[in-house]
């Protein structure tokens, strides 16, 4: 049986009316009305509608499309007919179908959209549930997302860099690691490519970027966090943490520009119109940000307190578009962010924020060694521990500052998703690990 991709067409349009093509999908809906008979074939550019009229087809065809389950995988030969009424704009009357590989009856979950599955159940057989077509939409465009972003960090000058997911130390202070036996010792699954993206600033790589997974073993359980996640990351020398944000504003504009001009049929399946952000971002300094909560919330934050996830929101609806709060109290945030030299109280880290959640986080480095040993024990972390990441600051490294963003974030806010788990293949969370 000839089933191969060279072998039939997968673009079929209303002006080929009167070609005869081949087809390969599954069988997304059966109908049968009688006289007539119409099967939805699905494949990864839409639907078809295969049209069998019972008194002129060829018993045998009938008889298979008769026979055949939903979401089974088959080919079918057909004549295009142009019909406005059709998915498409054109009918495939079948010549010939072939059964390629039959799917069994129950299905797990419904694939047309027709039956809410829970969250739950659709994670369960993601195989499944990506055949819906707005999950795959969700998947186009996360592609869209994550290749537009390497055209802008390319362009920018960046090139990208792979960093051990294995390694034997914490890197965000304070973030709970997942230990793993590592042969006869203890290792650790990476929290963040912070201290091997800096180490690159020594080794002369000047701008890097990385996408990868981050894990934190949080038990957190909640519609913005996953204990494996993935983050856009980078680290450029001779840049400050303004110069960084200016990378990370345009990032996010051409991100959505992008988007919204490659992934047209799956924001229309999404039926979602994108609003373009605008840079520059609105910044506002941290005291900005806890007088505009405390004015706005029952929630009263001191100078010193993070910002809690409803101080996110409070600031997020006052401000109501995407925005930076820089300048953070130099003791909420990691030893690595370079505290004010005239005021070290304050460091130059920032936070950027969609209205609804924090997106990424940032900041200009310490770059002296020995500023850098004493942050470290003062956030109560052994330095020894460091040793592999602090000889790099012993033989010259230029100043340098970087940002990571969580990618799931950027998605979820962007096509305004609930649950971040939708915006994942296959999530972790406390609950999930298979599949
Ligand atoms: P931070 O810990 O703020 O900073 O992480 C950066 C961004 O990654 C995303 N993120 C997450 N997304 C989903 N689930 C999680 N559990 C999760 N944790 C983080 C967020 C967050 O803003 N090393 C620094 C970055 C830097 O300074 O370069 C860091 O890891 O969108």
């Amino acid at each position: 049986m000839e089933f191969r991709r060279t072998h039939y067409t997968s673009h079929v349009t209303p002006e080929m009316n009167g070609q005869t093509v081949k087809l390969a999908g599954w069988v997304h809906e059966i109908r049968d009305l009688g006289g007539i008979m119409f099967l939805v074939l699905r494949d990864r550019e839409g639907m078809a509608q295969i049209t069998l009229f019972k008194k002129t087809i060829d018993p045998e065809v009938l008889k298979t499309a008769k026979a055949l389950s939903r979401e089974s995988v088959v080919l079918v030969e057909g004549d295009v007919k142009a019909e406005a009424k059709a998915p498409g704009g054109y009918e495939l009357v079948p010549i010939k179908i072939d059964l390629l590989n039959p799917a069994k009856s129950p299905l797990p979950m419904d694939t047309t959209g027709k039956v809410d599955a829970e969250l739950d159940t659709r994670l369960d057989n993601r195989f499944m549930d990506v055949r819906r077509p707005r999950t795959q939409a969700v998947f186009h465009i996360r592609h869209h997302m994550l290749s537009a972003v390497r055209e802008f960090l390319e362009q920018e000058g960046f090139i990208e860099i792979n960093t051990p997911k294995v390694v034997a130390t914490a890197t965000e202070g304070g973030t709970a690691l997942f230990p793993i036996t590592y042969f006869d010792t203890e290792a650790f699954l990476n929290q963040s490519p912070q201290l091997f993206k800096q180490l690159m600033m020594s080794g002369g790589m000047d701008k890097v970027f990385e996408i990868g997974p981050i894990f934190r073993a949080e038990e957190h359980d909640t519609r913005r966090h996953l204990n494996e996640a993935t983050s856009i990351d980078i680290e450029a020398s001779f840049m400050d943490h303004e110069d960084v944000m200016v990378i990370l504003e345009n990032l996010v504009v051409y991100v959505y520009e992008k988007v919204a001009e490659r992934a047209v049929p799956s924001l229309k399946t999404l039926g979602i119109e994108l609003t373009i952000p605008t840079a520059p971002f609105k910044r506002l300094t941290y005291d900005e940000a806890i007088e505009v909560n405390n004015e706005n919330s029952k929630e009263f934050l001191e100078w010193g307190d993070d910002l809690s996830t409803n101080a996110e929101k409070v600031i997020g609806k006052f401000i109501g578009e995407h925005y930076f709060i820089t300048d953070w109290p130099t003791e909420i945030k990691p030893y690595y962010t370079q505290p004010y030299e005239d005021k070290p109280t304050v460091t130059k880290a920032f936070d950027m924020m969609h209205p609804r959640m924090e997106l990424s986080s940032g900041a200009q480095r310490v770059h002296d060694h020995d500023m850098l040993h004493k942050r470290i024990q003062d956030q109560g972390l052994n330095p020894d521990g460091f040793e592999f990441y602090l000889k790099a600051f012993r033989y010259g490294i230029p100043p340098h500052s970087g940002w990571g963003l969580g990618a799931e974030r950027l998605l979820m806010t962007m096509l305004d998703v609930d649950n971040i788990r939708d915006v994942v293949l296959f999530p972790r969370d406390r609950k999930r690990v298979s599949p």
